[in-house]
């Protein structure tokens, strides 16, 4: 073969490469989570909930598959954000309870991670709403440069509400930098008061427009007191109201930014966390007070997002997923008139608990995917968790995760796209904060294990039944989704069978099989 037809084939070949790649490319769906906070199994319309609507997330369930066992990893958000993000349960890990306002960066640099997995598969990735999984190292350097952070981690952009909405301070971080900071109202956040005439939640509790019930006494912002103090940032303050229409319009941004190319976006909304101060326009939609109020405005923000993805033509090049970070609360520290407006609302559906225990009412939540044309509209009863997106949708665009990495992250895809006979999971493990309290979910058995013996504040939710005596005791979901009556009696080989599995779990360091994709 002579040198220039050498050469036009190589030339021929490598076009040929590269176009192979590029239709790879092009069927790599787009990714976007969609994580409410809060937000329990009865609370949307297509769950049940008839005291609030919820169209949009209704219509995405209409048109993917909606799970009946999706949950979350944990009943409070750091450790289900820190599972959803590296794949490892967070009991594993120290530090990975509620951050506090000044928490340093919990995932570190080099942590494998979900969005490391699909940046390593070509995708642009961005996180967008809540944060609460720390910056920085030892503590947050509010005024300079918030490293370790996100885009240390995978993320190649942020735009955060960095801690919760009940935690100072009440300003947006976007990559590395408080976002408007002016450097000469530098910004100063503790957890003792600065001055004796600092106004607080006790000192100036009546000019507040939304009372506190428990903590939340502190700095007060935007008439509300929060968990910690904070003075200075005063131009780069939000308004509570205005979250959702940040989300929307940063992701909106991002998405059309990046429409060309795979992306992954993680869109965690504050809602429905306290203090739950929806825009005005949402204000007095539902009989529930605040936090209906909430619902409607996070199905809004999903509305928002379904429309983004029709308007550029994405429909069907992306896969959706909206979930929760825990189950429900009613009062979380303010008076907003969840207890009083709650009616015959069932914020956890059938289940026992919500925010805070392994009770099924703490993790099992509203899961819902969607890929128009590639999805077949389906209800799934296969057990899905959001710890399992590393592994599933690293199966999906190619990747391996890292052996060492993604310890408990399986690999869920063919549920997660609704395929006829997928069984998903069968165990999950479920935590609380981090007390020792264990939920493990096999098959239609669920164990619980109550090392502290934790019971919510009645004005939490209702939870009249007794807590169980014995440390480890044994439910059966398909007749008992309340996990009203312990048939350890009754199955003592059931029991001891998931205790032992329990402990393996927690002794064995991982869940996922070393060498599995
Ligand atoms: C608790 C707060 C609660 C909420 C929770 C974290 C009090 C009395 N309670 O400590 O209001 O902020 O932490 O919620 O302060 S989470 O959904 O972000 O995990
Ligand atoms: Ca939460």
């Amino acid at each position: 073969m002579n040198r220039p037809m050498q050469h036009a084939l190589s030339a021929l070949l490598a076009a040929c490469v590269a176009a192979s790649s590029a239709v790879r490319a092009a069927e790599r769906p787009n990714l976007l989570i969609i994580i409410a906070d809060d937000l329990g199994y009865g609370d949307v319309s297509c769950y049940g909930a008839k005291a609030v609507q919820t169209p949009a997330i209704d219509r995405l369930a209409r048109e993917g598959v909606r799970f009946t066992s999706g949950y979350c990893s944990a009943s409070t958000c750091t450790p289900t954000r820190f599972s959803l993000l590296t794949g490892t349960y967070a009991f594993r890990r120290k530090g990975t309870g509620i951050a506090p306002p000044n928490g340093p960066a919990i995932i570190q640099p080099g942590t494998e991670t979900l969005p490391a997995i699909l940046k390593r598969a070509g995708y642009a990735t961005a996180a967008i709403g809540k944060w609460h999984l720390g910056l920085g190292d030892p503590a947050p350097d509010w005024n300079g440069e918030l490293r370790p952070g996100p885009l240390d981690i995978g993320f190649d952009h942020c735009f955060l509400l960095p801690t919760t909405n009940d935690r100072v301070p009440q300003t947006f971080v976007e990559d590395r930098r408080v976002k408007n900071l002016d450097p000469g109202d530098p910004l100063w956040v503790g957890d003792t008061k600065p001055s004796d005439d600092h106004p607080t939640g006790l000192t100036h509790r009546d000019t507040l427009k939304m009372d506190w019930s428990h903590g939340h006494n502190q700095t007060i912002h935007n008439g509300i007191s929060r968990i910690g103090f904070y003075t200075g940032g005063t131009k780069a303050r939000f308004r509570d109201e205005d979250l959702a229409d940040t989300w929307v319009r940063e992701s909106n941004r991002w998405i059309e930014a990046n429409k060309d190319r795979p992306f992954f976006l993680y869109f965690a909304s504050q809602d429905i966390h306290v203090p739950r101060i929806a825009h005005e326009r949402f204000q007095g939609r539902t009989t529930l007070g605040p936090r209906g109020d909430c619902i409607v405005q996070f199905d809004w923000c999903v509305g928002e997002m379904t429309k983004t993805l029709d308007r550029l033509g994405l429909a069907e090049k992306t896969l959706v997923v909206v979930c929760s970070d825990n189950g429900p609360v009613l009062d979380d520290g303010y008076q907003d008139g969840a207890v009083e407006k709650l009616g015959d609302h069932r914020p956890a559906g059938p289940f026992r608990g919500g925010k805070y225990g392994v009770w099924e009412g703490g993790t099992r939540t509203p899961f819902i995917t969607r890929w128009k044309g590639r999805i077949a509209p389906a209800v799934s009863d296969a057990i899905v968790c959001t710890v399992d997106f590393a592994a599933s949708f690293a199966a999906l665009t190619g990747q391996t995760p890292a052996a060492d990495g993604c310890l408990d992250s399986l690999n869920v895809l063919d549920a997660l796209l609704g395929k006829p006979g997928a069984k998903g999971r069968d165990h999950l493990l479920q935590q609380d904060n981090g007390s020792g309290n264990f939920g493990l979910r096999a098959g239609e058995w669920k164990l619980v294990r109550l090392d502290r013996r934790w019971r919510p504040q009645s004005r939490m939710y209702r939870d009249d039944w007794p807590l169980p005596a014995a440390r480890h005791t044994l439910y059966k979901l398909t007749d008992d989704p309340g996990e009203r009556t312990d048939l350890s009696a009754a199955h003592p080989e059931v029991l001891e069978r998931l205790t032992a599995q329990l402990e393996r779990l927690i002794q064995d360091g991982r869940s996922r099989p070393a060498g599995a994709p």
